[in-house]
Protein backbone atom coordinates (compact mmCIF):
# COMPACT_ATOMS: atom_id res chain seq x y z
CA UNK A 1 0.00 0.00 0.00
CA UNK A 2 1.39 3.57 -0.63
CA UNK A 3 0.80 5.32 2.43
CA UNK A 4 1.42 9.46 3.26
CA UNK A 5 4.98 11.01 3.77
CA UNK A 6 4.37 10.98 7.59
CA UNK A 7 3.72 7.37 7.96
CA UNK A 8 6.06 6.48 5.34
CA UNK A 9 8.46 8.33 7.52
CA UNK A 10 7.46 6.09 10.71
CA UNK A 11 7.37 2.69 9.00
CA UNK A 12 10.96 3.56 7.52
CA UNK A 13 12.23 4.22 10.82
CA UNK A 14 10.34 1.10 12.44
CA UNK A 15 12.62 -1.08 9.65
CA UNK A 16 15.58 1.04 10.53
CA UNK A 17 15.79 0.66 13.94
CA UNK A 18 14.60 -3.35 13.51
CA UNK A 19 17.97 -3.84 11.89
CA UNK A 20 19.60 -1.73 14.50
CA UNK A 21 18.14 -4.47 16.73
CA UNK A 22 18.88 -7.24 15.23
CA UNK A 23 22.63 -6.42 14.50
CA UNK A 24 22.89 -5.89 17.67
CA UNK A 25 22.59 -9.26 19.11
CA UNK A 26 19.58 -7.77 21.01
CA UNK A 27 16.54 -9.57 18.62
CA UNK A 28 17.39 -13.76 18.89
CA UNK A 29 14.30 -15.14 17.23
CA UNK A 30 11.13 -12.70 17.78
CA UNK A 31 12.86 -11.22 20.57
CA UNK A 32 11.64 -7.41 21.09
CA UNK A 33 8.79 -5.45 19.67
CA UNK A 34 7.65 -2.50 18.56
CA UNK A 35 4.54 0.37 18.37
CA UNK A 36 4.05 4.01 17.26
CA UNK A 37 1.21 5.86 17.32
CA UNK A 38 0.15 7.31 13.49
CA UNK A 39 -3.17 8.70 15.00
CA UNK A 40 -2.08 12.04 14.19
CA UNK A 41 -0.97 11.23 10.47
CA UNK A 42 -3.85 9.35 9.67
CA UNK A 43 -5.66 10.32 6.63
CA UNK A 44 -9.57 9.29 4.60
CA UNK A 45 -7.06 6.58 2.86
CA UNK A 46 -6.31 4.70 5.98
CA UNK A 47 -9.08 6.04 7.75
CA UNK A 48 -11.72 4.63 5.53
CA UNK A 49 -9.96 1.01 5.72
CA UNK A 50 -12.18 -1.87 7.11
CA UNK A 51 -10.99 -4.16 9.14
CA UNK A 52 -9.57 -7.57 7.91
CA UNK A 53 -9.45 -9.06 11.48
CA UNK A 54 -12.41 -9.76 13.60
CA UNK A 55 -12.59 -7.41 16.45
CA UNK A 56 -9.95 -8.03 19.43
CA UNK A 57 -10.69 -7.47 22.89
CA UNK A 58 -7.92 -5.33 24.88
CA UNK A 59 -7.51 -6.62 28.41
CA UNK A 60 -9.05 -3.22 29.58
CA UNK A 61 -10.80 0.00 28.18
CA UNK A 62 -8.25 2.32 26.97
CA UNK A 63 -9.88 5.56 26.92
CA UNK A 64 -7.46 8.00 25.57
CA UNK A 65 -7.00 5.51 22.71
CA UNK A 66 -10.44 5.53 21.01
CA UNK A 67 -10.02 5.77 17.33
CA UNK A 68 -6.21 5.64 17.73
CA UNK A 69 -4.05 3.97 14.92
CA UNK A 70 -0.79 1.94 15.56
CA UNK A 71 2.20 0.26 13.78
CA UNK A 72 2.92 -2.88 15.75
CA UNK A 73 5.19 -5.31 14.73
CA UNK A 74 3.64 -9.02 14.88
CA UNK A 75 3.94 -11.63 17.75
CA UNK A 76 6.14 -14.38 16.68
CA UNK A 77 8.01 -11.82 13.99
CA UNK A 78 11.81 -11.43 13.55
CA UNK A 79 12.97 -8.10 13.69
CA UNK A 80 15.31 -9.38 11.15
CA UNK A 81 12.67 -9.53 8.82
CA UNK A 82 11.01 -6.57 9.78
CA UNK A 83 13.70 -4.95 8.36
CA UNK A 84 13.26 -6.69 5.48
CA UNK A 85 10.17 -6.57 4.55
CA UNK A 86 7.83 -4.72 7.65
CA UNK A 87 4.18 -4.95 6.43
CA UNK A 88 4.73 -8.74 6.16
CA UNK A 89 5.70 -8.88 9.63
CA UNK A 90 4.27 -5.68 11.29
CA UNK A 91 0.23 -4.02 10.92
CA UNK A 92 -1.70 -1.25 11.37
CA UNK A 93 -4.10 -1.68 14.03
CA UNK A 94 -7.28 0.90 14.69
CA UNK A 95 -8.42 0.73 18.67
CA UNK A 96 -12.93 0.92 18.58
CA UNK A 97 -14.44 4.11 19.22
CA UNK A 98 -15.37 2.92 22.86
CA UNK A 99 -11.64 1.92 23.66
CA UNK A 100 -12.25 -1.89 24.32
CA UNK A 101 -10.99 -3.98 20.97
CA UNK A 102 -9.18 -2.70 18.32
CA UNK A 103 -9.09 -4.56 14.71
CA UNK A 104 -6.74 -5.09 11.97
CA UNK A 105 -7.11 -2.75 9.29
CA UNK A 106 -3.69 -3.21 7.02
CA UNK A 107 -1.84 -4.72 5.16
CA UNK A 108 -1.77 -8.62 6.25
CA UNK A 109 -3.82 -10.22 9.23
CA UNK A 110 -0.26 -10.24 10.92
CA UNK A 111 -1.31 -10.93 14.67
CA UNK A 112 0.30 -7.98 16.89
CA UNK A 113 3.32 -8.80 19.52
CA UNK A 114 2.73 -10.52 22.36
CA UNK A 115 3.94 -7.51 24.23
CA UNK A 116 0.92 -5.50 23.07
CA UNK A 117 -0.56 -5.06 26.46
CA UNK A 118 2.62 -3.03 27.25
CA UNK A 119 2.80 -0.55 24.59
CA UNK A 120 -1.24 0.00 24.52
CA UNK A 121 -1.26 0.43 28.17
CA UNK A 122 1.97 3.06 27.82
CA UNK A 123 0.22 4.75 24.80
CA UNK A 124 -2.84 4.89 26.71
CA UNK A 125 -1.04 6.64 29.78
CA UNK A 126 0.86 8.50 27.49
CA UNK A 127 -2.13 10.31 25.28
CA UNK A 128 -3.97 10.74 28.59
CA UNK A 129 -1.40 12.46 30.27
CA UNK A 130 -0.62 15.17 27.52
CA UNK A 131 2.73 13.69 26.85
CA UNK A 132 4.33 13.60 23.50
CA UNK A 133 6.14 10.04 23.19
CA UNK A 134 4.78 7.94 20.38
CA UNK A 135 6.91 5.09 19.89
CA UNK A 136 7.46 2.74 22.19
CA UNK A 137 9.78 -0.06 21.84
CA UNK A 138 11.00 -3.45 23.82
CA UNK A 139 14.45 -5.22 22.94
CA UNK A 140 16.92 -7.84 24.89
CA UNK A 141 20.34 -5.99 25.41
CA UNK A 142 22.88 -8.30 26.65
CA UNK A 143 24.78 -6.90 29.01
CA UNK A 144 21.60 -4.68 30.50
CA UNK A 145 19.79 -7.97 30.66
CA UNK A 146 22.70 -9.38 32.45
CA UNK A 147 22.87 -7.16 34.95
CA UNK A 148 19.47 -7.38 36.37
CA UNK A 149 20.60 -10.94 37.33
CA UNK A 150 22.87 -9.84 39.92
CA UNK A 151 20.47 -8.72 43.26
CA UNK A 152 22.29 -5.70 44.43
CA UNK A 153 21.87 -3.92 40.85
CA UNK A 154 18.29 -4.35 41.29
CA UNK A 155 18.39 -1.78 44.75
CA UNK A 156 16.61 1.59 44.01
CA UNK A 157 19.20 3.54 41.07
CA UNK A 158 22.22 1.58 42.09
CA UNK A 159 22.51 0.29 38.58
CA UNK A 160 21.77 4.34 37.15
CA UNK A 161 24.66 5.26 38.98
CA UNK A 162 27.31 2.47 37.94
CA UNK A 163 26.09 3.19 34.15
CA UNK A 164 26.42 7.07 34.70
CA UNK A 165 29.74 6.82 36.10
CA UNK A 166 31.26 4.58 33.13
CA UNK A 167 31.50 7.39 30.35
CA UNK A 168 30.63 10.69 30.32
CA UNK A 169 27.61 10.37 27.53
CA UNK A 170 25.66 7.97 29.55
CA UNK A 171 25.15 10.60 32.00
CA UNK A 172 24.37 13.33 29.56
CA UNK A 173 22.42 11.68 27.73
CA UNK A 174 20.35 8.99 29.98
CA UNK A 175 20.25 12.03 32.76
CA UNK A 176 16.91 10.29 34.67
CA UNK A 177 19.23 6.88 34.17
CA UNK A 178 17.28 3.78 34.48
CA UNK A 179 14.41 1.86 36.16
CA UNK A 180 14.05 -1.72 37.22
CA UNK A 181 11.00 -3.64 36.89
CA UNK A 182 11.02 -6.61 39.11
CA UNK A 183 10.65 -9.77 37.23
CA UNK A 184 6.83 -9.91 35.63
CA UNK A 185 5.53 -12.65 33.06
CA UNK A 186 6.26 -11.48 29.83
CA UNK A 187 2.91 -9.56 27.81
CA UNK A 188 1.34 -9.73 30.95
CA UNK A 189 -1.08 -6.26 32.91
CA UNK A 190 1.24 -6.22 35.88
CA UNK A 191 4.26 -6.06 33.72
CA UNK A 192 2.59 -3.31 31.68
CA UNK A 193 1.61 -1.43 34.84
CA UNK A 194 4.80 -1.57 37.25
CA UNK A 195 6.35 -0.16 33.93
CA UNK A 196 4.18 2.87 33.41
CA UNK A 197 4.98 3.78 37.39
CA UNK A 198 8.32 3.90 36.29
CA UNK A 199 8.14 5.84 32.84
CA UNK A 200 8.06 9.22 34.40
CA UNK A 201 11.31 9.21 36.47
CA UNK A 202 13.31 7.02 34.01
CA UNK A 203 14.67 7.64 31.02
CA UNK A 204 14.73 3.31 30.37
CA UNK A 205 12.76 0.60 32.22
CA UNK A 206 14.35 -2.56 32.57
CA UNK A 207 12.48 -5.73 33.11
CA UNK A 208 14.40 -7.75 35.11
CA UNK A 209 16.26 -11.04 33.41
CA UNK A 210 14.34 -10.09 30.64
CA UNK A 211 14.62 -6.63 28.88
CA UNK A 212 14.66 -3.01 28.23
CA UNK A 213 11.54 -0.70 27.31
CA UNK A 214 12.19 2.93 26.61
CA UNK A 215 9.88 5.59 24.49
CA UNK A 216 10.30 8.12 22.57
CA UNK A 217 8.90 10.89 19.87
CA UNK A 218 9.94 9.13 17.51
CA UNK A 219 12.26 5.63 17.39
CA UNK A 220 15.77 6.64 17.31
CA UNK A 221 15.78 8.36 20.60
CA UNK A 222 14.40 5.83 22.80
CA UNK A 223 16.87 3.54 20.34
CA UNK A 224 19.87 5.70 21.63
CA UNK A 225 18.84 5.83 25.27
CA UNK A 226 18.88 1.84 25.05
CA UNK A 227 22.44 1.83 23.08
CA UNK A 228 24.08 4.18 25.30
CA UNK A 229 23.53 2.74 28.48
CA UNK A 230 24.23 -1.00 26.95
CA UNK A 231 27.95 0.69 25.77
CA UNK A 232 28.25 1.85 29.93
CA UNK A 233 27.00 -1.67 30.69
CA UNK A 234 29.64 -3.53 28.22
CA UNK A 235 32.35 -0.89 29.67
CA UNK A 236 31.55 -2.51 32.96
CA UNK A 237 31.88 -5.77 31.60
CA UNK A 238 35.04 -5.18 30.39
CA UNK A 239 36.57 -3.82 33.04
CA UNK A 240 35.71 -6.62 35.01
CA UNK A 241 36.76 -9.61 32.24
CA UNK A 242 40.13 -8.09 32.49
CA UNK A 243 40.10 -8.27 35.64
CA UNK A 244 39.31 -5.44 37.66
CA UNK A 245 36.23 -3.89 38.54
CA UNK A 246 35.79 -0.28 37.36
CA UNK A 247 35.57 3.00 40.13
CA UNK A 248 33.88 4.63 37.49
CA UNK A 249 33.73 8.59 37.50
CA UNK A 250 33.43 10.03 41.26
CA UNK A 251 30.38 12.11 41.84
CA UNK A 252 32.42 14.90 41.97
CA UNK A 253 32.91 14.46 38.01
CA UNK A 254 29.22 13.83 37.19
CA UNK A 255 28.16 16.52 39.49
CA UNK A 256 30.14 18.58 37.12
CA UNK A 257 28.50 17.13 33.98
CA UNK A 258 25.16 17.72 35.61
CA UNK A 259 26.26 21.53 36.37
CA UNK A 260 28.01 22.23 32.93
CA UNK A 261 25.26 20.43 30.50
CA UNK A 262 22.38 21.89 32.66
CA UNK A 263 21.34 18.34 33.43
O1 LIG B 1 8.28 -10.37 21.27
O2 LIG B 1 10.22 -9.97 23.44
O3 LIG B 1 8.75 -9.99 25.58
C1 LIG B 1 8.81 -11.30 22.13
C2 LIG B 1 9.23 -10.64 23.38
C3 LIG B 1 8.36 -10.81 24.54
ZN1 LIG C 1 10.83 -9.50 25.45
Amino acid sequence: MKYNEKIEMVLSQIAEVAGYLWEKGWAERNGGNISYNITEYVDDNIRTLSAISEKIELPEAMNALKGSYFVVTGTGKRMRYVNKNLMDNASIIRISSDGTYYEIIAEKNIRPTSELPSHLLIHNYLIGNGRRERAVIHTHPIELVAMTHHAPFLQKDVLSKLLWSMIPETRAFCPKGVGIVSYALPGSVLLAKETIKLLEAYDVVLWEKHGALAIGEDLIEPFDMIDTLSKSAKIYESACSMGFVPKGMSEEQMDELKRVFNL
